[in-house]
C-alpha cells in the first residue's frame, strides 16, 4: 500500500464506502458503447506526450467515444496545486492524479494521463491505484538531449541555469519503462506516425 503520505489511517474508521452501487462500470460502459481504460502516458517533459494525448482525444471525440484528459500541467493548477517537485511531492502528485483516473474509469470513460511519472515506484503505485489490467502505459520515448533542444515552455534552459531545482533527467531522476504496452519513440518517428500506433493501439482496446 502507498499511503505513507497518510499515516493517519485511523482516520478511516468510520469511514463507509458504498461500492455496492446499484449502477455499475458495466452499466455504463454499456450506455457509452466502450470498454474504459487508464491509458498512462510516461515521458520527459516536452517529450510529446501532452500533444499524442490531446491528438488521442480529439480522434476518440470524432469516433464516437467519450474520453477524458488529466495532464500534470493541468492537474498542478488545481487539485495539486499545493505540490511541487520533490520526490514525495511527486508521488503524492501521481497518487492522486490515480485516483481521479480511477474514477473516471470507472465511470466507463477512457481516461488519458499525461504526467512525466519518473520513477518504477511512482508508476508502480498508479498501476496498483488503478489495476493492472486497467493500467495501459505507453511511453512517450524521447532523449533528454532532444528535449533540451525542442524546450517547447523554455524550461530545460532555465534548469541548465539553475533556475529550477529537481528538474527531470537532469537533476531529478527519470527511470524508463521497463515493459510498456507500447513504446512510441517521438525523436525518430513522425508525430502523426506514433499518432496512428497510439489511436490504433488504444480503439483496439475499447472495443466492446
Ligand atoms: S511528475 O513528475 O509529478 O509526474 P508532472 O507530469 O505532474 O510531473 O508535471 C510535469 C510538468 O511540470 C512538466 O511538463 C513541466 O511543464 C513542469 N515542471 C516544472 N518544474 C519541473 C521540474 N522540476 N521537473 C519536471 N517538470 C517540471
Amino acid at each position: 500500500m502507498y499511503y505513507f503520505c497518510h499515516p493517519k489511517l485511523e482516520r478511516l474508521n468510520n469511514i463507509h464506502p458504498i461500492f455496492d452501487k446499484i449502477l455499475n462500470r458495466g452499466h455504463k460502459e454499456t450506455l457509452l458503447k466502450q470498454k474504459s481504460v487508464v491509458v498512462w502516458m510516461v515521458g520527459l517533459s516536452g517529450s510529446g506526450k501532452s500533444t499524442l494525448a490531446k491528438a488521442l482525444e480529439q480522434y476518440l471525440y470524432e469516433k464516437g467515444h467519450l474520453s477524458q484528459l488529466l495532464d500534470g500541467d493541468n492537474l498542478r493548477t488545481g487539485i495539486n496545486n499545493n505540490l511541487g517537485f520533490s520526490d514525495a511531492d511527486r508521488i503524492e502528485n501521481i497518487r492522486r492524479s490515480a485516483e481521479a483516473a480511477k474514477l473516471f474509469l470507472n465511470c466507463g470513460v477512457v481516461t488519458i494521463c499525461s504526467f512525466i511519472s519518473p520513477t518504477e515506484h511512482i508508476r508502480k503505485m498508479a498501476k496498483e491505484i488503478i489495476g493492472e489490467k486497467d493500467f495501459f502505459e505507453v511511453y512517450v520515448n524521447c532523449p533528454y538531449e532532444i528535449c533540451e533542444q525542442r524546450d517547447v515552455k523554455g524550461l530545460y534552459k532555465k534548469a541548465r541555469n539553475g533556475e529550477i531545482k529537481n528538474f527531470t533527467g537532469l537533476d531529478a531522476p527519470f527511470e524508463a519503462p521497463e515493459n510498456p504496452a507500447l513504446e512510441l519513440k517521438t525523436d525518430i518517428k513522425e508525430l502523426s506516425v506514433c499518432q496512428k500506433e497510439l489511436t490504433d493501439a488504444v480503439l483496439k482496446r475499447i472495443k466492446l
